[in-house]
């Protein structure tokens, strides 16, 4: 094959006039329309002087033609850098410049303060709104809507995703087209998707969730999807009616529960909802079973390896549990100090290889050594044991980790930032139970002597600087951190002294 990706996921539509994306309004755009979008896309990529291999960092609305550029990038061989459209501009200086990105595309609002940047960079700027308009579509509208995709092989490179680690500076993780391939080809069997099923897609697009589960599950299959703006419940509720199955992340199922219109009968006739990226309440997973009869299908993957881990279609999809690894993932529970491997049923490092895990981090050998081993198990970071049945049960988190409403924050990060502030001595966020975003990220700060920091300025200097979902929800002066005898801060005691802060 010529090119895999795009091959497997997008030429095996061509020419075919049936449903791929039905817009809120009701509008349908057919398989054969969405890839004469993305030929004229590709085609004005290449106008560009891009050549395989380039990345084309986007940080854009979620749209029909915004996944088109996703299709297009694979088309013409390019890297799809997805960035949250969140980030500020001071986030995006980093991503920008570390991946080298020789396109850059954004809404027409933030294209004077990228300027600059992409200057500096030499890299180009276009724009593309969420209505479809702006520079990009622009000039491929006046394209031809045909393009021989590029010379590709599994090995390229597809995409890079930014995840952030713990030392508070972002990775880069770079993604072959056969981690994609493998990983959507994969979950359509274990999930059964087919050319019947329609899709409700609430999700961003600029994470593995929206983008490699949901969007390539679908294209593998041949299904189709209500392709909503973002999660928004009166549009959900009105249009699941139309959907076979969904996929979401916890804070979904817990607004869809706590939404009156929410009933048995309106979701009687879905076949599948699937949860991730944040650990599902047993407790969430019981009370749907109990309005709707449907037992939520919950799994568990991470940037750098797509899927992992999935609770069975036919078999029993346990509460609490993320099922088991999948047909072609290998997974082991190790000892987090030693690397050797437990014995079943103890808790320890979920370590994982399979066609899934990623090529390592961008520019970054030894970060990805550390956690990527030689023999091809990557190092999650998530602690966890396989019970009785082989069921694998994600116990905790090995890595400072908050997950708001399935978007990470790193703590390390808002730390660098809230120790740098005016009379802080020195600070630890730490996540705290949140009825909504299941977890929220709160700053404790210690004073400098006889200083008292002016935590308003400093939630706006937060503020400023990162993406809202990062914002500490709270800020709280302690007189001392909790440390243990090497010194370091025990924020298990913060977190459980703090634990009822929102509930
Ligand atoms: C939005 N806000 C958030 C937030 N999302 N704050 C904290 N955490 C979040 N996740 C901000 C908004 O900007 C807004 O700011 C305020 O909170 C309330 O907004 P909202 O209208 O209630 O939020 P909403 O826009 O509805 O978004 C919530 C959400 C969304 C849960 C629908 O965050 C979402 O779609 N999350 C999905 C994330 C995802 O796809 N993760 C997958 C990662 S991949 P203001 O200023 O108005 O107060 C991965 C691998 C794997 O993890 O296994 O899948
Ligand atoms: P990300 O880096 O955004 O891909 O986030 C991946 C992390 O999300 C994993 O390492 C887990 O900590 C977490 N995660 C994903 N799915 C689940 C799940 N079903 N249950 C618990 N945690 C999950």
């Amino acid at each position: 094959m010529a090119n895999p990706l795009y091959d497997r996921l997008f030429g095996i539509h061509a020419g075919k006039d049936t449903p791929f994306l039905h817009l809120p309004d009701g509008e349908v755009i057919t398989h054969a329309a969405f890839l004469d979008m993305a030929a004229r896309l590709a085609n004005t990529l290449v106008g560009y002087e891009l050549e395989p291999g380039d990345r084309v960092a986007v940080q854009i609305e979620k749209s029909p033609e915004a996944l088109a550029l996703y299709a297009a990038c694979a088309q013409a061989g390019l890297v799809f850098l997805p960035l949250n459209t969140a980030y500020t501009v001071n986030e995006l200086t980093y991503f920008i410049e570390n991946s080298g990105a020789s396109l850059v595309v954004c809404d027409d609002a933030n294209q004077t303060a990228l300027a600059p940047l992409a200057k500096m960079q030499e890299a180009r700027l276009e724009t593309l709104n969420a209505d479809g308009s702006g520079s990009l579509m622009r000039r491929a509208l006046g394209m031809l809507p045909a393009f021989e995709p590029a010379r590709r092989t599994e090995d390229d490179l597809a995409a890079f995703l930014y995840t952030s680690g713990t030392t508070g500076r972002s990775k880069g993780a770079m993604l072959s087209q056969a981690n994609l391939l493998s990983n959507a080809e994969t979950l359509v069997q274990v999930w059964r998707f087919t050319a019947e099923d329609v899709l409700l897609h609430a999700l961003p697009i600029f994470h593995t969730h929206g983008l490699f589960v949901a969007t390539n599950v679908v294209l593998a299959s041949g299904g189709s999807m209500i392709f909503l703006p973002k999660f928004d419940l009166n549009d959900v509720l009105r249009l699941m009616p139309q959907a076979t199955s969904m996929m979401g992340v916890p804070t979904f199922y817990t607004r869809l529960l706590g939404d009156d219109r929410f009933t048995g009968d309106l979701a009687q006739h879905m076949r599948l909802f699937i949860s991730g990226s944040a650990p599902l309440l047993a407790e969430t997973h019981e009370r749907f079973e109990t309005r709707t009869g449907h037992r939520i299908l919950e799994r568990y993957g991470m940037t750098e390896t797509n899927m992992n881990t999935s609770n069975p279609y036919d078999g029993e999809r346990r509460a609490g549990t993320v099922g088991f690894p999948l047909p072609d993932v290998e997974m082991k529970v190790t000892d987090p100090d030693s690397g050797e491997t437990l014995p079943q049923g103890e808790i320890g490092m979920i370590e994982v290889r399979g066609p899934n895990v990623f090529q390592g981090y961008w520019q970054m050998p030894e970060k990805t050594a550390a956690e990527l081993r030689e023999d091809g198990f990557f190092i999650t970071g998530d602690l966890g044991r396989v019970d009785e049945d082989g069921y694998v049960h994600i116990v905790g988190r090995g890595k400072d980790l908050i997950i708001s409403g399935g978007f990470n924050i790193y703590p390390k990060e808002l730390e660098m930032l809230l120790d740098d502030q005016p009379g802080v001595l020195e600070s630890a966020v730490i996540g705290v139970p949140h009825p909504d975003f299941g977890e929220t990220p709160v700053g404790l700060l210690v004073a400098e002597p006889g200083a008292t920091p002016d935590l308003d300025a400093i939630m706006a200097r937060a503020q400023a600087e990162l993406a809202r979902f990062k914002h500490p929800r709270k800020l709280i002066v302690l007189d001392e951190l909790p440390r243990n005898t090497m010194g370091k801060v025990q924020k298990n005691a913060l977190r459980a002294r703090f634990a009822d802060l929102f509930t």
